[in-house]
This record gives structure tokens, C-alpha cells and sequence, in this order.
């Protein structure tokens, strides 16, 4: 558990990112930096996460796990995703505000980032999926938009659930979802790519972390391996610049640990002002 808050952590590692990834970033609105984070602190951070799964024991509107026989259908009931684990875990608000995501995260905004966001995701043998969709439509991040970092824990490819993004929608607007089917999705929302625009496949290895711009259509299809589990550790910022943000992402955190202010969005953006931000997704959480 999180004691305190720390107030000056190293921002930045010296990490440099090369030009092709910068020009892959402006084109393709996405890139992987390999080995982001070393083998051994993605052991350490997996057996930490597997520690809180395996002890079932529920951290109230963060991570409530339905352990009753009736659940054992559907594997996320059992390991749903870990959401906002840096507000109360020391390990991931240390990933959350890592030196060398802060210096990725720097090269393709040009500016400071702000932490808004972190989640675990389990992903166990025979669980869904999440829809394809645009972050920025649940973040609400202005002006500009928000970035991931998507740090996969395990080996993800398309058998066992891997992201799947479409190149070149980050020059998109944020449009209006569609129904998901909720058979393959455990979010109810889908955003269709646009005409012409298909989705590709990432491959990514342990420690591997892709960056994607909030308005690129990305998700991923169910985890349909037998024993591979699809792990990662999600990780959401805005630009220093940027006024507006969800009030469920407050607090926002600058990488030196300190807390920063913005202003909370208001409306249903391009769904018009009726629609209802408690409805986001189907599990009742507020957050995407
Ligand atoms: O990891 C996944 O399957 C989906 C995650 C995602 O789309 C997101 O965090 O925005």
C-alpha cells in the first residue's frame, strides 16, 4: 500500500528514442519501444499482481473479484482488471511515473506529461476482449489528446488476446460509438474503422511498451489459448498543455510525484450532451 506521497522522484532516465520512431509515431499514430522495462522488473511486477489475484481479496471500487461458483463461467469475474492501482499501490505508481516512459512520452509530445491513468489487466485463458475503441472519448483530454502506454507482462499476440490498432485513425475525430457485441467484448462500446483502414496485430514481449495516440482505434479480441495468460500494465497521460480532463481521472500526477490541477470536461462529446458518462461500460465502472 501507497504511505506517502512522494514528492521528487528522477523524471527523466536519458532514454532516447530514435527518429523512425518518432516518424512511425506522426504516421501511423503508434510505436513499440522493445525491452522497455528489464525481465526482472516485469517478474516483479507480475508476481505482485499475481499475489493480489491470488488472494482474492477485494479493494473496494479498484478491484472487486466475484469468487462465488456462479462466476466460474466467465474469467474476468474472477480476475477483472486492476483499475487505478497507483492511487493505493507503491509498485505501480512507480511504473505509473517511470523516468524512461516520462522520456518516451517527452520525444513524441514535445512537452511535460501528466499521469491520469494505470490498470492491470489479467486476461486469463478464455476471457474477452475490448472492443475496438478511441481513448479519448472517455478521457475527454483538450485541448489535444491523451497517449497510452500499453507495457505487455506476458507474450501478446492474436491467439491470446494482443492489442490489435488501426494505423493512421489518430487523425480521426472522436466519434460516437456503436454496440459491441458482448460476446467477444466485456465493453459494450465499437468503433468501426473507417473504409480502407484495416486493423493490425501488435506482437509484443514481456516488458515491450506501445504508445498510442487517444484517438487511434485499437482493442483486442478474446484470450482464446488454452493456458497463455495476456497480461499487461496500462498506463495513461495527458500533455502538460492540455486544460481539460474527465474528473475521474483526478488526481493527476506530474513525474515528480507531485499533484497537478486541470479543469474537469463537461458534455457527452460527440454523442451530445444526453449522454450518460455513468454508463461507460458494462461492469458499471466509470472509467473506460
Ligand atoms: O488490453 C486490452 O485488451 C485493451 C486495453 C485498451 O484498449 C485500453 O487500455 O485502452
Amino acid at each position: 500500500m501507497l504511505r506517502r506521497v512522494q514528492a521528487s522522484l528522477p523524471m527523466a532516465a536519458g532514454f532516447e528514442v530514435s527518429r523512425e520512431k518518432i516518424e512511425s509515431w506522426n504516421h501511423e499514430g503508434y510505436m513499440v519501444v522493445r525491452r522497455l522495462f528489464h525481465a526482472d522488473e516485469v517478474a516483479e511486477l507480475s508476481r505482485h499482481f499475481d499475489a493480489i489475484a491470488a488472494s482474492g481479496t477485494p479493494i473496494p471500487r479498484y478491484w472487486e473479484p466475484d469468487l462465488s461458483p456462479e462466476a466460474a463461467g466467465d474469467p474476468l469475474k474472477r480476475y477483472p482488471r486492476v483499475m487505478m492501482p497507483h492511487r493505493w499501490d507503491e509498485l505501480s505508481r512507480r511504473w505509473l511515473l517511470d523516468p524512461r516512459v516520462h522520456d518516451v512520452l517527452v520525444a513524441i509530445l514535445g512537452e511535460e506529461p501528466i499521469a491520469t491513468q494505470s490498470m492491470f489487466y489479467f486476461k486469463p485463458p478464455g476471457a474477452r476482449g475490448q472492443a475496438m475503441h478511441q481513448d479519448n472519448f472517455y478521457l475527454q483530454v483538450k485541448p489535444k489528446t491523451c497517449v497510452a502506454a500499453w507495457t505487455a507482462i506476458d507474450p501478446a499476440t492474436p491467439e491470446n488476446g494482443g492489442l490489435y490498432v488501426v494505423p493512421g485513425t489518430h487523425r480521426m475525430d472522436i466519434v460516437c460509438p456503436e454496440k459491441a457485441d458482448e460476446g467477444d467484448s466485456f465493453t459494450t462500446h465499437f468503433v468501426r474503422a473507417p473504409a480502407g483502414m484495416k486493423a493490425v496485430p501488435t506482437l509484443l514481449e514481456p516488458g515491450d511498451t506501445l504508445f498510442f495516440n487517444g484517438s487511434l482505434i485499437h482493442g483486442s479480441g478474446p484470450n482464446r489459448s488454452k493456458t497463455m495468460w495476456r497480461r499487461s500494465f496500462i498506463c495513461h497521460y495527458m500533455p502538460e498543455g492540455a486544460t481539460n480532463i474527465s474528473k475521474f481521472y483526478f488526481p493527476l500526477f506530474n513525474f515528480s510525484g507531485a499533484e497537478v490541477q486541470r479543469e474537469a470536461s463537461s458534455g457527452g462529446g460527440p454523442c451530445g450532451d444526453q449522454f450518460d458518462t455513468q454508463k461507460f461500460t458494462s461492469d458499471g465502472s466509470r472509467w473506460h
